[in-house]
Parts: C-alpha cells; sequence; structure tokens
C-alpha cells in the first residue's frame, strides 16, 4: 500500500551521514510532544504514530549510533538507558501491561533517521508476526 511504499522510500533515500532532524527535536529548534527528557536520553511522539502509543527514545548524542548495526562496546552504557527508558515511556503511557519496542536497522527495515532510535509501540493489540 502508499504507506508502506512511503516507508521504503524514505529509507532508501535516507542520509546515513550527516546530522539528522532528531537534533534539531532534540535542541528544541522543532518542537516535539517530549514524554521524558534527562541528561543523555529524549523520549517524545512519533509524528506519524502507527498505534495510539507510539514514542520515539533516542540518544542526546550520537556518537556514531547511526544505527544498532554500528554499536560497540563502548555504547554498552546509553544502549541500556534506551532500554530503561523505554520502559519508563510505557509505564508513563499506561501501557506496561503490553507494548513493543522496535529498533529498524538499515533499508531493508525501513530505516529512514540515520540517528539511533527505539520506538515504543501500544495501546492496541499487536500482531505477530510484524510486517
Ligand atoms: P524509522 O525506524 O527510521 O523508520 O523511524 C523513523 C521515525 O521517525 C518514523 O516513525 C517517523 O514518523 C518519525 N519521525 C518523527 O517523529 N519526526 C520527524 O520529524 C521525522 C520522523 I523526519
Amino acid at each position: 500500500n502508499n504507506e508502506e511504499l512511503a516507508a521504503k522510500t524514505a529509507a532508501i533515500n535516507a542520509d546515513t551521514n550527516n546530522p539528522t532532524i532528531f537534533d534539531k527535536i532534540i535542541s528544541k529548534e522543532i518542537p516535539s510532544s517530549i514524554v521524558y527528557e534527562d541528561e543523555n536520553v529524549l523520549a517524545f511522539r512519533d509524528i506519524n504514530p502507527q498505534a495510539p502509543v507510539h514514542v520515539l527514545v533516542i540518544p542526546k548524542f550520537r556518537d556514531g549510533l547511526t544505527e544498532l548495526g554500528k554499536a560497540e562496546m563502548r555504547h554498552g552504557e546509553i544502549l541500556g538507558q534506551l532500554l530503561y527508558v523505554a520502559r519508563i515511556v510505557a509505564e508513563k503511557e499506561g501501557v506496561l501491561d503490553g507494548f513493543r519496542v522496535v529498533i529498524n536497522n538499515g533499508v531493508s527495515a525501513c530505516q529512514s533517521v540515520y540517528h539511533l532510535h527505539l520506538h515504543v509501540l501500544g495501546g492496541r493489540q499487536l500482531k505477530w508476526p510484524p510486517g
């Protein structure tokens, strides 16, 4: 369908080298609906939600983490923080009993922004297998 085609096109065209729009969301140059923020992590509502709850959890400092596939041992602490914030977000959004955390990695997974982000999805029955 159209939405699937748009996601695939965005993934193919995505810029994997340069700073992304997420930097402007972090700096608040672009407004977003913030769900959680601390020194290292920002969580904000996805502009194109795929479920009643759809929040993105991102590191404030990309530090080479354009995608999970670029992770190194030194990223262990921030990776743990991101996963823990996903849990905080799920609780805040009232979906702790049923939610999903997704990381799309690369073109074949429809990654469209090259700044690591966890999708926290919930608020409806989620299907398995995913698309
Ligand atoms: P993906 O896993 O790289 O495909 O996810 C990127 C997400 O970022 C996607 O769900 C977009 O709707 C979302 N997003 C956003 O929330 N705000 C933006 O300004 C942009 C993308 I560009």
